[in-house]
Formats: structure tokens, C-alpha cells, sequence
């Protein structure tokens, strides 16, 4: 609202004349603070590679730090950065929960993770990590995932039946050398450490078969238990959250790196958890960005892929 100098004036001439230094001064510190956290920004985007700049800064903070990795006393800290699969699968229950959290924007192509005042927050050294409210730290994505729903009460997100939280965990721990491995043996040799040319075909074929494999699985899977999601048709658990970041990023929608036309069920599939995570859309803006901009071309080496529909 515009202000009146008649109003200016009655403000100076009773007094206000001090409560309006104080607020020129909250206004000024707080455009420096904005400022200290553009520069900030800039700075690590400056050292870090296009790729870093891309994933880091086009991410949508929910807050900011400012301080070096310092958690905010009584809140949910989480460390980590969107080009991370499972900081990606946290963010989305915090963000799909409305649970009220920290994001601190860690670089860890940039090492960032491996720096003593890093580690001595967060021993694990590995993103995501979180800080609880109450100050505790937290590794290993899936353990995140099992705490949040735990401390927020979050029953959607996991089942009251103890089959189905076995059949939870069973993914959670699953993922790491299955569906994993399409992160490992795929990105990395193709969009962050690239082997030398002679090899990186051998590699990428390798890496398509051992992904191969693993949608055969889950494909079958789906098939068997005739479920929407991994473990119910009602609502997302954990697990597809763990899952999905490993597999989309892949697509045609991420990096395009692997064809899951033959595997029209787990497309299927990512459009299921894509359409029920309020989140998802924001969440993997960075990867489809980033993936645009690659503008990777398919190659598929392995001609033997099965079929699941
Ligand atoms: N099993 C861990 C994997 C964590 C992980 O490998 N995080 C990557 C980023 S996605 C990382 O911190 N890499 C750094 C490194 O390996 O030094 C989880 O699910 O949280």
C-alpha cells in the first residue's frame, strides 16, 4: 500500500521515527542475505561443471541455508541436489507430505560431500543425508524414506500390514543392485564420467543388458501380482518412490538412455507414480532439462530384448 507523506510525517513527528531505521534495516539485511545466497549460488555454479549448474541451481528450494552446512535447529535438514536418484526420492515425500524441511544444496561431482565440516554433520558422507528436528543424522536414502514415515505418521506412504511393509523393504533394498545399476552402469559412463570412445559402447551395452534384466523382473512382477504399484494399486509407497528416480531418468523424458518400448508396462508404470506424486512433475524438471539439453540419441546395442507389456 502506497504510503502518504502526510503519513510519513505523523509517523517521524510520534515517534516511529525509530521503527522505521529498524525496518529499513531488516529490508536491507535481507536483500544482502538474498544477495550473499545469489553469489553463493553463482560460486559453486562457476567451479562446478554445466551439468552441476544445471541440476543444482534450476532446482526449486523449498529454503535455503546459509549457513555451511550448519542444520536449522528443530527442523528437517536434508542434503543433497536434484541430479541425486534418491535425494529426488526423499524430496518428493517431503514435498508430496507437506513436510516442512530444509533443502541444503550439496555438489557432490564438486566433492562437496567429502569435506571434513561435511562429514563431521553427516559421517556417511553420501547424498541424501538428512539432519532430524531433533538433530540426529540420517544416511541411506531408504532409511530416510522408512524414518520420515515413521516420525510424520505418513500411512500412505507405507502399509499397517506387515506383509506389505516386508514387501516394501524387500524393494527398498532390491533397488541397490538392480535398479541401481541402471545409474551406475548407465549415467555415469554416459552423462558424468565418460570412459575413453573405444570403450564407451562396450560399456553402454553392458549397462542396457543389466537394465534389461532388471525390467524383466519388475515387469514380471507387475504382471504376477497385477498391481499398479509395487506393492498395492491404492496409493504410491516408499518404494516407488526409491524406484521410480532410478528408472525415469533413463526415458525418453530424462537422459535417453535406455528404450523401454519393449517394456511398455514399467512406461506404464512411471506414469502410475508420476500421476499420483503431486510432486513428481517439479521434482524431475532438472533431469527432463538437462536431458533436453543432452539431446541424447537412443541407442539400443542389445537386439534381444524381451517383451512385457
Ligand atoms: N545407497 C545410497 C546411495 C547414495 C549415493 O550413492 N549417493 C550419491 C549421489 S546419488 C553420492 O552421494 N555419491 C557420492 C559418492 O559416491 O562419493 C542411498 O540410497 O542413499
Amino acid at each position: 500500500m502506497p504510503i502518504s507523506q502526510t503519513q510519513v510525517t505523523l509517523a517521524i513527528g510520534s515517534n516511529l521515527l525509530q521503527s522505521l531505521r529498524n525496518a529499513i534495516l531488516q529490508a536491507s539485511k535481507s536483500i544482502s542475505r538474498t544477495m550473499l545466497s545469489f553469489q553463493r549460488t553463482s560460486l559453486k555454479a562457476t567451479k562446478c561443471s554445466a551439468f552441476y549448474r544445471m541440476a543444482v541451481t534450476a532446482q526449486p528450494f523449498t529454503s535455503i541455508s546459509m549457513s555451511d552446512y550448519t542444520p536449522i535447529p528443530n527442523k528437517l535438514n536434508l542434503y543433497g541436489n536434484t541430479r541425486s536418484q534418491p535425494t529426488r526420492s526423499v524430496l518428493m515425500l517431503l514435498r508430496d507430505a507437506d513436510v516442512d524441511h530444509v533443502l541444503h544444496p550439496v555438489d557432490n561431482l564438486a566433492g562437496e560431500h567429502k569435506k571434513p565440516q561435511f562429514k563431521k554433520i553427516l559421517p556417511a558422507g553420501l547424498l541424501p543425508s538428512i539432519v532430524t528436528d531433533s538433530g540426529v543424522p540420517i544416511g541411506e536414502g531408504a532409511a530416510i524414506l522408512q524414518y520420515l514415515v515413521d516420525r510424520y505418521n505418513l500411512v500412505d506412504w507405507t502399509s499397517a500390514n506387515v506383509v506389505e511393509r516386508a514387501q516394501i523393504n524387500f524393494w527398498l533394498h532390491w533397488n541397490h543392485t538392480n535398479t541401481r545399476n541402471g545409474t551406475m552402469q548407465i549415467l555415469v559412463p554416459e552423462i558424468l564420467f565418460p570412459p575413453p570412445p573405444e570403450k564407451a559402447a562396450a560399456i553402454l551395452a553392458k549397462g542396457q543388458k543389466t537394465h534389461t534384466r532388471t525390467c524383466t523382473y519388475l515387469c514380471k512382477h507387475f504382471q504376477a501380482s497385477g498391481n499398479k504399484f509395487l506393492v498395492n494399486s491404492k496409493h504410491p509407497s516408499i518404494a516407488d518412490l526409491m524406484i521410480v528416480t532410478e528408472l525415469d531418468q533413463l526415458s525418453h523424458r530424462g537422459y535417453n538412455l535406455f528404450d523401454y518400448l519393449p517394456f511398455l508396462r514399467i512406461e506404464q508404470y512411471i506414469e502410475d507414480v508420476r500421476s499420483a506424486v503431486r510432486s513428481y512433475d517439479e521434482t524431475f524438471q532438472p533431469v527432463a532439462d538437462k536431458g533436453a539439453e543432452v539431446n541424447r540419441h537412443m541407442r539400443v546395442v542389445d537386439d534381444n530384448m524381451s517383451v512385457c507389456s
